[in-house]
């Protein structure tokens, strides 16, 4: 059997109860293939895809809240250290209900190869509780940040683990963790990144992750011969990423004529009113049936259907697996160009496959959406040298790293007989930086 397929078949074996997980694994892994077999018997010896499939550090505990009724609450809550070859620990926290410890170690996974594409000396990490902030009031967010990081700021420092924001966790929360962290150590460090600007934020890491989606997207059109301008484009999410994904959007001419969330999704043919979808979740923190009374022209429709709208582009901005199949026929029936994912792993397996089969430009979460933890690592240099840089100089150090890193992928899948596969090439690219830091630093 090759090493990828033992390799395989034990992650599986180890870790049955896991779909995400596996599903991450298997992506990366069966990229990799083609580098692994050109020396495999050295890369079996190093036991080098154990060590990569398996996290350096779990950490699990328990949060106990008191919420505005009195009663105790308990959350479930993880950490999960994945791999520290080419920098601290770096990767957002999610708070959901939906979250257990097969979805943290599956973005924990995805964040060691995003972050070596940054090309910023970061290593990958993620972490999150099962908490819901939906419906709670600020002293009980408040409560359940205190709580939490009671206990994580024992696994955390600027120079070891650096968490930040992700689904359900913004500018809010992080300000009640930094204060809680400045609180329990007495330290005023960058230990958190996504922070408010009056205590040690960067300018333009609210925008980043959307902004540098367009970014890359566009470098991909282009390379392609086209441009974003004039171009019809479905967005899921209503959340950071999609919010700030249409704003760039519509700044490079396209036109964005859908949102989602939970409950449903809007089809504004106008196209989508971003101060008003600002102004309704934001700051009410409301549904989308919001956008909809603001603005008659919208339709709005209960459950899922953004990938049954006609479009040139599609940038999935809301959560994992939300494109399947069936949504992908529909976008290829539909004849979409580029899907380009803003969410963390949001297409199944079989509709990359499919996607990729039927010719549509496809770019994989972890080279599309880096921008966020990119411009989080540059505000760990900010922090570092004690300075704040303007926004336009964040910006156009972004608008760098997401070009780059569209060329590395590009050159990586055409290096290795792939060319135009973006997922094997961000997979390649993302693991010749760590592995080669692995190796260089010993049975460690
Ligand atoms: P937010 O919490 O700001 O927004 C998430 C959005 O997705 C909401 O509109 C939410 O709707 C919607 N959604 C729909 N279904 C689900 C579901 N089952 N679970 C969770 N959300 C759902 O998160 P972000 O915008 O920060 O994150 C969106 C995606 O981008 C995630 O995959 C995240 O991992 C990824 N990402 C985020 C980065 C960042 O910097 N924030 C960086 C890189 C990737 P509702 O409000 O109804 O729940
Ligand atoms: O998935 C991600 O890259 C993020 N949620 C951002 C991580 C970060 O450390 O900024």
């Amino acid at each position: 059997m090759s090493y990828v397929d033992e390799v395989l078949a034990r992650v599986q074996k180890q870790n049955a109860d896991q779909p995400e997980f596996l599903q991450a694994v298997k992506e990366v892994l069966e990229s990799l293939r083609v580098v692994i077999e050109a020396d495999e018997e050295k890369y079996r010896k190093e036991a080098l895809l154990e060590r990569l499939t398996t996290p350096e550090r779990q950490i699990l505990f328990r949060v106990p809240w008191v919420d505005d009724k009195g009663q105790v609450q308990v959350n479930n809550a993880y950490r999960i250290q994945f791999n520290s070859a080419i920098g601290p620990y770096k990767g957002g926290l999610r708070f959901h209900p939906s979250v257990n410890l097969s979805i943290i170690k599956f973005l924990g996974f995805e964040q060691v190869f995003k972050n070596s594409l940054t090309g910023l000396p970061i290593g990958g990490g993620k972490g999150g509780s099962d908490f819901d902030p939906k419906g709670k009031s600020d002293r009980e967010v408040m409560a359940f940040c205190q709580a939490f990081m009671t206990e994580l700021y024992k696994y955390i420092g600027k120079d070891e683990d650096v968490p930040a924001g992700d689904i359900g966790v913004g500018g809010r929360e992080i300000g009640f963790l930094y204060g809680q962290y400045k609180k329990i150590t007495g330290l005023y460090e960058g230990v958190l990144t996504g922070k408010g600007l009056t205590y040690g934020g960067s300018l333009a890491r609210t925008e980043a992750t959307g902004y540098g989606l367009l970014y890359i997207t566009n470098a991909l059109l282009k390379d392609h011969g086209t441009s974003l301008e004039g171009k019809t484009v479905v967005v899921s999410g209503a959340g950071n990423v999609a919010t700030y994904a249409i704003q760039k959007a519509q700044q490079l001419g396209a036109k964005v004529v859908t949102c989602s969330d939970s409950n449903g999704w809007i089809y504004d043919p106008d196209g989508i009113d971003v101060a008003l979808l600002k102004e309704v979740k934001e700051v009410k923190r409301a549904r989308l049936t919001e956008y909809k009374a603001a603005r008659p022209s919208a339709e709005y429709h209960e459950g899922k259907g953004v990938w049954t709208v006609k479009c040139d582009v599609a940038l999935p901005c809301a959560t994992q697996n939300e494109l399947g199949l069936d949504d992908a026929k529909a976008l290829v029936a539909n004849g979409v160009m580029a899907v380009c994912e803003g969410a963390n792993m949001p297409t199944t397996l079989e509709a990359t496959q499919y996607l990729q089969d039927n010719g549509v430009l496809f770019i994989c979460g972890k080279a599309s959406n880096a921008g966020g933890v990119a411009t989080s690592a540059l505000e760990m240099s900010q922090n570092s040298e004690r300075l704040h840089w303007t926004f336009e100089e964040v910006d156009s150090k972004l608008q760098g790293i997401m070009e780059n890193i569209y060329k590395n992928i590009s050159e990586a899948a055409k290096k290795y007989g792939m060319e135009g596969n973006y997922v094997a090439g961000a997979n390649i690219a993302g693991f010749l930086k760590v592995v080669n830091a692995m190796e260089a630093q010993g049975i460690v």
